[in-house]
């Protein structure tokens, strides 16, 4: 067994609805943002939502990226490692913005190459990118003209990084989507979140106590409005942390964004329905929370760049997970944080690279995939009633194997070698034909009864996950 495949196992037990909190240093944990409230969805039924989505439940897979100030302190302040997050070290450290904005001086990424970073997404087999285009930080990583807080007037570095992204992007097809905090905004006296300048937002009572709506309708909504203008075709919106998100307000963003580019989606953050759900970070549910959701996950523990955290992701577990996800339905939203010097991680990179080259051969159970027949493959709670770290209950996941479907296929992806004979689980569809993905071997097969098992060749093909496709009679499985 290789070692992409061994450190798989690890969170067999642990189950999937804690598996990426799991595996974080309690150094990390003790500190995770206050979860959102729960995600609202528009409804099911309209059939302009509908369209909107169908290119993002096509993709399956796409590249995240944290990138800003954070990233020159990368963990540390003034010679101490500040627990948390990366992009959080503002706050943890309770940095003050006067303080903070020096950092803006020291920004100067100059190893940043738009074609390398889509070039990436595309060797790692995404099939669309989402880039922080101002985190609660505040800071710009677009030339904005509402503020001076951003990477043209406030760096020695002076080009706008997402401009560039976005032509790259379009050159070479690949959607592009920007991440907004739309409610946390620590540099600015009216936006949510910044207590050590300027107190808390809200009273015990819960009074409004910062003039919010000046910040929205001052920054906010104008830059969601260049984002949406000055930067060719924008694929989504990934609004984060709600705080005091009313109707009104969220529905302020809506608007924008439905009459600037009625196709850009929204995602599960933003306060009011959006389009498809995000879960919690690092969260796979057991099984489907709605019919478009994402999961947003880090390679190791952090978002934005910390030197301390080189926990990277195997490769064996970075696919088991986007199988797991897309066996549910589900999209699987990966995230890198690159270096001050606009450079991503060589180690994440050779990581995402090797699920690529993985991809290339098996992509065809991945891309455009449809969820598993069954389910029961993914695990089942725990019938002891043990509660996971979020209190609810605790999912002791199987990783044996996922499936996936397509119209008259089931793609069955093996992560360790089956027992011989593996019985296909209950199916009344008759079954013509199965063979190997990456290099069309036939695969024995024998009627048991009701049942039809496959006789899978030993050793395993691929290591790291090997496909095997089951042709039907019909479009559908019936069970
Ligand atoms: C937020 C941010 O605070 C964080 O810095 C990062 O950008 C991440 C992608 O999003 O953190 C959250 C937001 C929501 C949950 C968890 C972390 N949640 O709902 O569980």
């Amino acid at each position: 067994m290789n070692s992409t495949v061994r450190s798989l196992h690890r969170g067999v037990i642990v189950g999937a609805l804690v598996a990426g909190v799991a595996g974080a240093p309690p150094r990390l944990l003790a500190q995770a943002p206050a979860p959102t409230p729960t995600p609202t969805l528009a409804p099911t039924d309209d059939p302009a939502r509908a369209q909107r989505l169908a290119w993002f439940k096509q993709a399956k897979y796409g590249m995240f990226i944290h990138f800003g100030l954070y990233a020159v302190p990368a963990g540390e302040w003034k010679g101490r490692a500040i627990p948390g997050l990366g992009e959080w070290i503002m706050n943890r450290a309770k940095i003050p913005v006067a303080e903070y904005e020096l950092l803006a001086k020291q920004f100067n990424p100059v190893k940043f190459n738009a074609d390398e970073w889509v070039q990436l997404a595309q060797d790692a087999g995404m099939k669309y990118m989402v880039i922080t285009s101002k985190h609660h930080d505040g800071f710009a990583l677009f030339d904005s003209k509402v503020s001076t807080w951003d990477i043209v007037d406030a760096t020695p570095f002076k080009r706008d990084l997402l401009k560039e992204l976005a032509a790259a992007c379009q050159r070479k097809g690949m959607p592009l989507g920007f991440y907004y905090s739309q409610a946390q905004d620590w540099h600015e006296k009216g936006g949510a979140g910044n207590d050590w300048d300027f107190g808390p937002d809200q009273g015990p009572d819960g009074k409004e106590l910062k003039d919010y709506d000046a910040y929205l309708r001052g920054k906010a909504e104008p830059q969601v409005k260049e984002l949406l203008t000055s930067y060719g075709p924008v694929a989504l919106i990934w609004f984060d942390t709600p705080r005091m998100m009313s109707k009104e307000r969220g529905q302020r963003f809506v608007d924008i964004v439905r009459t600037l580019q009625p196709k850009t989606l929204i995602d599960g953050r933003l306060g009011v329905a959006g389009d498809y759900v995000s879960t919690g970070d690092n969260v796979i549910p057991g099984t489907a929370p709605a019919d478009a959701w994402e999961v947003p996950a880090t390679i190791n523990h952090t978002w934005g760049f910390r030197k301390d955290d080189r926990d990277w992701k195997s490769p064996g577990d970075i696919t088991f997970k986007l199988l797991d996800i897309v066996s549910k339905g589900g999209n699987y939203l990966l995230n890198v944080g690159p270096m001050s010097d606009g450079v991503i991680p060589p180690a994440s990179q050779a990581s995402l690279r090797e699920v690529g080259r993985w991809l290339k051969v098996n992509g065809e159970a991945v891309y455009g995939a449809g969820p598993s027949p069954w389910g029961d493959e993914a695990g089942e709670p725990s019938a002891r009633g043990t509660k996971d770290l979020r209190g609810q209950p605790l999912f002791l996941s199987r990783n044996e194997w996922r499936a996936t479907t397509k119209p008259g296929r089931i793609y069955l992806t093996f992560f360790q070698e089956p027992r011989v004979p593996f019985a296909l689980p209950p199916l009344k569809n008759a079954v013509k034909r199965v063979y190997r993905l990456a290099d069309g071997a036939p695969v024995e097969t024998k009627a048991d009864g009701e049942r039809t098992s496959l006789n899978i060749a030993r050793p395993f093909l691929d290591p790291m996950a090997t496909v095997v496709v089951v042709e039907i009679e019909g479009e559908a499985v019936t069970k």
